[in-house]
């Protein structure tokens, strides 16, 4: 057996140009914040192993309805939590058959995933990607492209709203499939510095996280400038969860103090929920 492991996590930015013709990783843990999407194609290994993702970030999809052009019914099956299950075109891809996913409140969103990994030849021949805030009024695509086998990532321009609808556009003999759609807000904190970085987990409710990076055996301290009681998570990027806590004081102002314990050098993912949302962003320990 030949085994190598390793984790690749870019601090700055990869493929920021899109000028690189190529980029490989061999990794057991990839860290994708630091690499841009939009320039990469995903590599489709030899060994037929199966694309997976840590959707410890994505935004909570608890209450969202999902609906269907067809087969209506197993709707809900996108959006699960159930990487098994799945919502599907019951036939042939045809172009205009839809997926809209009710958030029930706006959200702040800037990528989609597309998880087909169960079925990897059932990604969209091709999509259209819309956006809007009332399920009637949709305007242009804020993203188009074709998907990709496995997985296909739909990067965007950040933008607010309540409801998506995935629009596919080609034709091809396979069922359309959704077995898992996730949605995520990945903020850029690639200029962490140790003012803190700034946490908005949703409308209004905003948090101060400090310092970052952090020492090791130290504590972070969270300036919470709302009266929300808020949940602190941490992850490690294999979205493994490492710790979790409440907020102390549940109304007013207040800074608080959250020890770290014994994690250990490396780059976790720092989570906020609150009524209002979520919200996650990069915690270095250094
Ligand atoms: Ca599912």
């Amino acid at each position: 057996m030949n085994l190598e492991n390793s984790i690749v996590s870019p601090i700055g930015k990869l493929l920021n140009t899109g000028a690189e013709t190529k980029f490989g990783a061999r990794s057991s843990i990839l860290d994708p914040s630091g690499i841009i999407k939009a320039n990469c194609s995903l590599w489709v290994n030899n060994l037929s192993n199966s694309v997976t993702l840590s959707p410890a970030s994505a935004l909570s999809r608890t209450g969202w309805i999902a609906t269907g052009s067809v087969n209506n019914g197993n709707a809900s099956k996108g959006i699960d939590g159930n990487a098994t299950t799945r919502w599907d075109s019951q036939g042939s891809q045809v172009a205009g058959q839809w997926y809209m996913v009710d958030m029930r409140t706006a959200q702040t969103l800037n990528e989609i995933i597309l998880d087909v990994a169960a079925s990897p030849t059932d990604s969209p021949a091709g999509y259209n990607l819309y956006v809007s805030n009332d399920g009637i009024t949709w305007g242009s695509p804020v993203a188009t492209g074709v998907g990709t086998d496995g997985m296909t990532i739909i990067p965007i321009t950040a933008i607010s709203a309540r409801y998506i609808k995935i629009e596919q556009t080609g034709a091809k003999g396979n069922y359309w499939s959704i077995h898992e759609l996730y949605v995520f807000n990945i903020i850029d904190d690639s200029n962490t510095s140790n003012d803190g970085i700034e946490v908005n987990a949703g409308d209004g409710f905003n948090f101060q996280v400090f310092p970052n990076p952090v020492s090791t055996g130290n504590s972070i301290f969270v300036n919470s400038k709302t009266t929300l009681p808020y949940t602190i998570r941490i992850f490690n990027i294999s979205g493994q969860l490492i710790s979790s806590g409440k907020s102390l004081n549940e109304s007013g102002s207040t800074i608080e103090n959250y020890p770290l314990g014994n994690l250990k050098q490396g780059v976790y993912l720092l989570n906020f929920e609150t009524s209002k949302g979520s919200e996650t962003k990069r915690l270095i320990v250094k």
